[in-house]
């Protein structure tokens, strides 16, 4: 792991950049502030104002707090916060997704239609809405109803919960983990850690483990199903990633944070002909919007609108001078942006009443005049684009294809009308395909930006893992090539053949980081296809989050963890303090649920891990060893290399040439594939690949 802050080079110029006009972000903060050592490993108790009380020293596992509260119950207590944090944050967004397509279905918001008409009766039958003889405004109003209780209801379960496996919900079933309500999770976990209440880190864990049940099958999936009733589910498209693509000639406009109401209402003003027509009254060529996090995957897979970066490239974006209004939501904002965009021209435009930020401006989004409001953020960064300064836009940009929505995968695989799993199910029980690697979440200025996550991708890939990504690692991934067509050169023999066979590429864009509950549902339907098991532990499958960051990422690893996934984390581990809790969390959670939740900064040791995980379920499951050496005799590879001896050589190997002028071919992908070959055929330790 080297010490550089990023191994973007667009990262790295504007980080240079930024030190020559003397600006500080989050990669200059991160190096002058330490983290608190104690708040870290979670041995800091600040339930009550009898403390904090530090947990610290050598003998820390034996001393408590002023209430006796010991260090596994301060560590789990810690972490099932950060649990009910993260779902509160996901699941209030699908709330909000509810709400909005309520309003839709009963007119309130006129803007707004059913794209997806087709998963919408999908999704009323999930909730139990009749759809027979009704219209579909009709049906509309009743799954935003429907799925509005699913927050607060008093009575029942979460309905969603049912898409599981009959194994899983079983299991959750007996444990007493079926999720009853968001909100009430919420509240229950957050009532359990309140000071002198539950004091036994193994229940407190299992709470938490029912809390974030509550947000992949609940909050998230509803939004995701909602999101696709609304704006469509999505299917790929080609588009560009990171900073190269804002443009010096047009009115820049980045949208950033996580809901696609507002983002989708702001690509439509952006492609209003009279708005366009007010830019160019103002000397611009055009109208420009690109995406930061999360909401950039949401209009990247629906409208091939391009990320301008993930969650560290957002002061990077306002730094380069060209954008004139940054517009933001909710979540993953830094607050830094308000004084930065103060030192440029750049117009920061918050939009719900839940964030406010000092020094920004308030347009408030309301979806019953959501067009209106969106051209007016858009006609305030017209407005803007004459008072444009000095402008620094690096010339890095990658293509990329995004969008595989699981709708989409089952389609690929067999057309409309036998759409399945069969052929990657088999690819798996063959061996083509080792295994399956979810890697997804946040950048961390505390660790080199993107490094763990393209690592982890690149050496997957290589060695014949199927990988899916969402949220800021599918950015990070983009960024580096690795979402373009071209990767198939890096991918292992095996797998190689089922993506030429298939036809898609062997990194799949599944959307932003709700749509984690996309990947539930695939190992949902890879675990009932047949072949690989009766329910997602059994998958060779792990899941990875090299560089999470805030409680959302928490909440996501754990509710994969109690859907029986192998989780491993980097950066470091909120709970690191407590021995005890990292054992009911790994070893403890295995035996539970079949799943669990490690934290590993070292890249390199994650992927030794993960590929241990992988092959340790391949024989669970009585499949044959993985075995890239029976693969790579057919398929369009040779056919390529005949012609290419034919001709005495040519420029193949997708090479090609940016926009930032230097010509290549993705070596390091492609020696990523030379050394997995060479080390794994010789049995060598796959970290010092
Ligand atoms: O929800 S990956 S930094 S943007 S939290 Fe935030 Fe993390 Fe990015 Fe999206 Ni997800």
């Amino acid at each position: 792991m080297g010490d550089a802050k990023s191994i973007d080079p667009a990262a790295v110029e504007m980080l240079a950049h930024a030190e020559s006009c003397g600006i500080g972000t989050a990669f200059s903060r991160a190096s002058e502030m330490k983290p608190c050592p104690i708040g870290e490993v979670g041995a800091c108790c600040r339930i009550c104002s009898m403390g904090p009380c530090r947990l610290v020293g050598k003998d820390a596992e034996n001393k408590t707090g002023i209430c006796g509260a010991d260090l596994p119950t301060v560590a789990s207590r810690h972490f099932a916060r950060q649990v009910a944090g993260g779902v509160a944050a996901h699941s209030d967004h699908g709330r909000d997704m509810a709400l909005t397509l309520l309003a839709a279905a009963t007119g309130e918001a006129p803007d707004y239609v059913i794209r997806d008409q087709q998963k919408l009766l999908v999704v009323a039958g999930y909730l139990g809405v009749p759809v027979a003889d009704r219209s579909v405004a009709e049906i509309a109003a009743d799954v935003a109803e429907k799925a509005l209780e699913q927050f607060g209801q008093p009575h029942g379960e979460i309905l969603t919960t049912k898409r599981a496996t009959p194994k899983r919900q079983e299991l959750w079933h007996k444990l007493n983990l079926t999720p009853r309500a968001v909100d009430r999770e919420i509240t229950e976990v957050m009532h359990r850690t309140h000071e002198g209440v539950d004091l036994d880190a193994e229940n407190i864990l299992k709470s938490a483990l029912r809390c974030s049940l509550a947000d992949g099958w609940g909050g998230a999936m509803l939004s995701t199903d909602i999101s696709d009733i609304l704006f469509g589910t999505p299917s790929p498209l080609a588009s560009e990633v990171n900073l190269g693509v804002l443009k010096d000639d047009q009115v820049n406009i980045v949208v950033h944070g996580h809901e696609p109401s507002l983002s989708a209402m702001m690509v439509e003003a952006a492609r209003d002909p009279e708005m366009l027509a007010e830019a160019k009254a103002k000397g611009a060529e055009g109208i420009n919007l690109a995406g930061i996090c999360c909401t950039a995957n949401e209009i990247l897979m629906r409208y091939g609108i391009p990320p301008a970066g993930n969650f560290l490239h957002q002061e990077l974006a306002v730094l380069t001078g060209a954008v004139e209004a940054m517009v933001v939501d909710v979540q993953c904002i830094m607050q830094a942006l308000s004084p930065l965009s103060q030192r440029f021209h750049t117009k920061l435009v918050t939009t719900s009443p839940k964030a406010k930020i000092p020094g920004a401006e308030h347009i408030e989004f309301d979806e019953a005049t959501a067009l209106d409001t969106a051209k007016a953020i858009v006609r305030m960064a017209i407005d803007n684009y004459p008072n444009r300064g000095p402008v620094h836009i690096p010339e890095y940009k990658e293509d990329l294809v995004a969008g595989f929505s699981h709708e989409y995968l089952n389609y690929m695989q067999g057309g409309f009308y036998r759409a399945s799993f069969r052929p990657l199910n088999d690819a798996i029980i063959a061996g083509r395909i080792r295994g399956l690697a979810g890697v997804v979440g946040c950048n961390n200025a505390r660790v080199t930006q993107d490094e763990g996550i393209v690592e982890l991708i690149k050496n997957f890939i290589a060695r014949d893992v199927l990988v899916v990504v969402t949220g800021c690692a599918a950015t990070a991934g983009a960024k580096h090539g690795y979402l373009s067509p071209e990767i198939l050169d890096a991918a292992g023999p095996g797998l190689r053949e089922v993506m030429e066979a298939i036809g898609i590429p062997p990194v799949l864009h599944l959307g932003s980081c709700v749509d984690n509950s996309r990947i539930l549902t695939v190992l949902t339907q890879v675990a009932t296809e047949g072949g690989v098991g009766e329910d997602i532990d059994d998958i060779p499958a792990v899941g990875l989050c090299p560089e999470w960051m805030c409680e959302k990422a928490i909440a996501i690893g754990t509710y994969f963890a109690a859907s029986g996934a192998h989780v491993i984390f980097g950066v470091s581990s909120p709970v690191g303090a407590s021995s005890v809790v990292t054992e009911l969390m790994t070893k403890g959670w295995e035996e539970l649920v079949g799943g669990s939740l490690e934290f590993e900064p070292d890249w390199n040791k994650v992927l030794e891990r993960s590929l241990e995980l992988i092959d340790a379920k391949r024989e669970a499951i009585k499949l044959q060893p993985y075995d890239p050496s029976q693969f790579g005799q057919s398929g369009d590879t040779l056919y390529f290399d005949a012609i290419k001896a034919q001709l005495g050589g040519y420029g193949g190997n997708g090479g090609h040439e940016h926009e930032h002028g230097e010509a290549h071919t993705h070596d390091l992908a492609a020696a990523a594939v030379e050394t997995a070959a060479a080390a794994d055929s010789a049995g060598a330790d796959p970290t010092e690949a």
